[in-house]
């Protein structure tokens, strides 16, 4: 299995908690390696572009104006398979849904409010990178 990267954010309910360290910390014990991370605040541009496969969903405008809504920590991890493996320590899109022990299920309180992006494939991956990290 190659090593490969992915791009993986804090939202703005997850770094409001303070929990950044420990969701780096469950990263680092799995073995992922840091290669970039920075704490911005996403401009409505950005989350629209970042979300632009939702954009014809009823939520769009609530989505980008929560994303938007305080920084966010924007981080690149490099391991083995890592896009799967990071979305399965993230857990599903519903905290409801995720099982204790996923990022989701320990942290998340709500579909919006669910603590952590991960990119869903290596293509995605490539370009979320290149978005928020240049080439
Ligand atoms: P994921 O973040 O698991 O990759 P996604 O890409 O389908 O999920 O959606 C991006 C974000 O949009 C998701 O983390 C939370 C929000 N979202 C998705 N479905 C939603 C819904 N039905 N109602 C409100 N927000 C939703
Ligand atoms: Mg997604």
């Amino acid at each position: 299995m190659a090593v490969t990267q992915t791009f993986v954010m804090v939202k703005p309910d997850g770094t409001k908690r303070g929990i950044v360290g420990d969701i780096m910390s469950r990263f680092e014990h799995r073995g992922f390696k840091l290669i970039h991370a920075k704490q911005l605040v996403m401009s409505s541009a950005m989350a629209e572009q970042h979300y632009s496969h939702l954009s014809a969903k009823p939520f769009f405008q609530e989505l980008v104006d929560y994303i938007t809504s305080g920084p966010v920590f924007a981080m690149v991890w490099e391991a083995e398979n890592a896009v799967q493996l990071s979305r399965s320590m993230i857990g599903p899109t519903n905290p409801a849904e995720a099982s204790p022990g996923t990022i989701r299920g320990d942290y998340g309180t709500s579909v919006e409010a669910n603590v952590i992006h991960g990119s869903d494939c290596p293509e995605n991956a490539e370009r979320e990178i290149s978005v928020f990290f240049g080439q």
